[in-house]
């Protein structure tokens, strides 16, 4: 590793505490800066709402071996990360980063690296960070450096992406963008790749947006499956047999703070030449987003009018607690709407505004449907035998994660996401010969 620095990382989310607990435990000294007092106590404690493989155990030594230390406010340091959510429309962004900007100043020093790892639109970093720092008199690139290096780990597997991802660093000048790789090489092993502030932030957007399209393209094929008797998710399955394609999975819906928000902003600025705006991005979006109350009327047509329906999963995506912006939302307003009672449950999320979580065998009691809602592997391992409290025997897994020929076996009606509604069992499941 190059020198150790004193790192001041504004931040300590989803992306901040893995990356705090790395670039600490990498032997730098990393103050993080956590403003919500209650969110600091805890991580202070080694207490985090994080299902992270690994984060607990990082974060614990880097708060033992004091290379972390948390903090309410920004110090002085020679390199400050940005990892604060961003929300809202691009001019709003810029309004909340140049608000940071200005809350900085008063700590930098001549010299410094400012890296902003945060989603934003192009033009962001330099339009707030870039012009506050230039206003208050730092000459960019040469006693001060500016950098977007965008986050791009996964929920779920976020310490091994940090160490392993390619990195994209943009830089405000060529030099900035060495000076912030050189920095980035002491904790992270992958491709580094330099290039504009500007490029750097719309990578980000596009690598997510790519997602997003392509799951509405998974999304919208499921459907036709469902309604016209085909087995689509089998053909999903063998299409990605071919070397040059690669389709995502078709699922209740896309949730999380990332995919959604990269369509939505890469789609709001349109098509300035044609005035058309982004008819593809907008129709993917539109595709994801209406898919949950899709899914609803779907299950609801299946079932007597009245029904108790379980609803189980609730996280935005298998395997973690996150609920942000999660389709089980649109979903369960649909169901109740439709007039069923809904009874939910999640194994891994504690509490849920929109519903009082139950464990799993209160839920199922006495429902006529299960709806699984997202791909956490524990659904994955039910048993016909933990779903004996119900008094229907419909199934609907919206994330294809059921052995159609067991549950069906079993005397169970399943309808599975891109398969005949509601007769999975009719379609043939996929065999192959190595
Ligand atoms: N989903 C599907 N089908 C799929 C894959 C995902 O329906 O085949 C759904 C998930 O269930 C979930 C949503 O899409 O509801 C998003 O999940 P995800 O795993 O695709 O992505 P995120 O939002 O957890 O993380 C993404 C990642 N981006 C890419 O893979 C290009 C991550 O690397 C980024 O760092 C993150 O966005 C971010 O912060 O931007």
């Amino acid at each position: 590793m190059s020198e150790p620095e004193h790192v001041c990382l504004l931040g300590l989310g989803r992306v901040g505490l893995p990356m705090a607990a790395a670039i600490a435990n990498a032997g730098h000294q990393v103050t993080g800066v956590e403003i919500d007092n209650a969110r600091r106590d805890a991580i202070a404690r080694g207490e985090s709402d994080l299902d992270e493989p690994g984060l607990a155990a990082g974060v614990e030594q880097a708060l033992a071996s004091k290379r972390l230390r948390l903090s309410a406010d920004a110090v002085k340091a020679a390199v400050y990360l940005i990892a604060i959510p961003t929300h809202g429309s691009p001019g709003e962004q810029v309004e909340a980063l140049r608000a940071l900007a200005a809350d900085l100043l008063p700590t930098l020093e001549k010299g410094a690296l400012v890296v902003l790892e945060s989603t934003s639109a192009p033009g962001t970093t330099r339009a707030s960070l870039g012009e506050v720092f230039s206003g208050a008199g730092f000459t960019l690139g040469e006693d001060l450096f500016l950098a977007h290096s965008p986050e791009r780990v996964i929920p779920g597997n976020a310490l091994a992406e940090l160490a392993q991802n390619a990195r994209i660093i943009g830089g405000f000048t060529p030099r900035c963008a060495a000076k912030a790789a050189a920095f980035y090489r002491s904790f992270s092993s992958g491709p580094i790749h330099q290039t504009s502030l500007e490029t750097a932030e719309l990578t980000k957007l596009v690598e997510n947006t790519f997602r997003d399209v392509n799951i509405a393209l998974a999304n919208e094929l499921a459907t036709l499956g469902e309604s016209l008797g085909w087995d689509m998710s089998a053909a999903i399955e063998l299409a990605n047999t071919h070397p040059r394609v690669g389709l995502h999975h078709p699922g209740a819906g896309v949730g999380g703070a990332c995919l959604p928000l990269a369509t939505r902003m890469i789609a709001s600025f349109g098509d300035h030449d044609s005035g058309r705006g982004a008819p593809l991005l907008e129709a993917a979006r539109a595709v994801n987003a209406s898919t949950p109350a899709l899914l609803a009327k779907k299950i609801l047509a299946d079932l007597p009018s009245g029904a108790t329906v379980a609803m189980l999963g609730v996280a935005y995506k298998g395997n973690i607690a996150d609920t942000s912006e999660t389709p089980a939302k649109a979903l369960l307003d649909a169901l109740r709407d439709g007039g069923a009672t809904v009874k939910v449950h999640d194994p891994y999320v504690e509490a849920w505004p929109e519903a009082h979580l139950l464990p799993l065998e209160q839920a199922l009691e006495r429902a006529d449907a299960a709806v699984l809602v997202t791909p956490h592997e524990r659904f994955r391992a039910l048993k016909p035998s933990d779903l004996t409290a119900m008094r229907g025997r419909s199934l609907f897994d919206l994330c294809n994660i059921l052995d159609a020929e067991r549950w069906t076996k079993e005397g169970f009606t399943l309808s599975s996401r891109g398969r005949p509604w509601p007769d999975a069992h009719a379609s043939q499941s996929v065999r192959t010969v190595q």
